[in-house]
């Protein structure tokens, strides 16, 4: 944690320009981390700015109007480092990755999901620790290392960001409590954040999650309930719907022209009993179909170039080599 908190105080003392950039869609784990080290940084002396590739999921845009902040999209490549928080590589920022890799522009990361190799080699700084259940709790720490303590605000995105990670706790460990205390104590307003959190009850998400409801179809692979369904939005709700009804786990995906989106959940028992990580799934497939996936063990997302079902085959094929070995 040293380095890392490190690293960050000499970058904000060196007077450079910094952007502190998340991945595509970005949820709120990945808009509080960027917004807050971005404050951060600029408190300590440094121009750092907050941003995301594309787009924001609409919880996020919500999180962050609550707060009043703002977050720059697809920012001008007019910085002198960029600090990729809660992403692992270029591909999880779209085009706009390829181009922050062409423009040679120096980048660290800081990040919890599983390393990527091609970001290891390349980063100027490369600071990832996966076992952190949330990239907010991950700069929550590294705060506390830098001696800085959040504003109440700062303590409520973060709190927003580690309770949409863990899944509202459910994948905590103790040390993610440990943090939460440190946030409610620095005045993080839990009873905002969690309203904020409230899953969204409009009409387009509901008839999503019936549809993906309707459409799913159930394999057994070495007697788990796996459940594949297709859905243009909402992919990742809905695969983990799938699995508090009853799925082990669950893939739900999209194709359009030729490309296909998938989104992976799996129940804690399955992952323990079964030592299956979806995120390495999700990376091989990708790897495979040229594309790009990531994420973490029980929930982890590809996209590619090919057709829905072909990609489904080589899940159920991936699956039972991994079911195979563990039973
Ligand atoms: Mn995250």
């Amino acid at each position: 944690m040293k380095e890392a908190a490190d690293f960050l105080s000499q970058a904000a003392r060196s007077g450079q320009r910094i952007v502190v950039i998340c991945h595509r869609n970005a949820d709120p784990d990945a808009v509080a981390s960027a917004v807050v080290l971005a404050e951060v940084l600029s408190e300590l002396g440094t121009q750092a700015r907050p941003a995301a590739a594309d787009d924001l999921a609409a919880i996020s845009e919500a999180v962050l109007a609550s707060f009043n902040r703002k977050i720059e999209l697809n920012p001008e490549l007019d910085f002198d480092l960029a600090v990729f928080v809660d992403t692992s590589s270029f591909g999880h920022l779209g085009e706009y990755g390829d181009k922050l890799r062409n423009s040679g522009i120096p980048f660290a990361v800081i990040d919890h999901h599983k390393p990527v190799e091609e970001t290891k080699q390349l980063a100027k700084f490369y600071y990832v620790r996966e076992e952190i259940t949330s990239e907010s709790e991950l700069i929550y720490r590294l705060l506390v290392e830098m001696g800085v303590k959040p504003t109440p605000e700062q303590a409520s995105l973060l709190l927003a960001g580690v309770i949409s990670d863990t899944g509202h706790f459910r994948f905590a460990n103790p040390e993610t409590f440990t943090a939460v205390e440190g946030l409610l104590r620095a005045g993080a307003d839990y009873n905002r954040v969690l309203e904020l959190l409230k899953p969204p009850t409009d009409l387009s998400r509901r008839v999503a999650m019936l549809k993906a409801a309707g459409r799913s179809e159930l394999q057994r692979i070495n007697g788990r309930l796996v459940v594949f369904s297709d859905l243009g939005s909402f992919e990742g709700d809905a695969a983990g719907m799938l699995v508090r009804i009853g799925a082990d786990v669950a893939f739900v995906g999209s194709e359009e022209k030729g490309e296909f989106r998938i989104s992976g959940r799996a129940s804690s028992e399955f992952l323990r009993e079964t030592g299956v990580h979806l995120g390495e799934i999700m990376e091989e497939l990708g790897k495979q179909f040229n594309g790009s996936g990531g994420g973490h063990a029980g929930a982890a997302s590809v996209t590619g170039k090919g057709s829905l079902e072909e990609v489904k085959k080589q899940i159920v094929k991936m699956l039972q080599r991994r079911l195979n070995r563990a039973e």
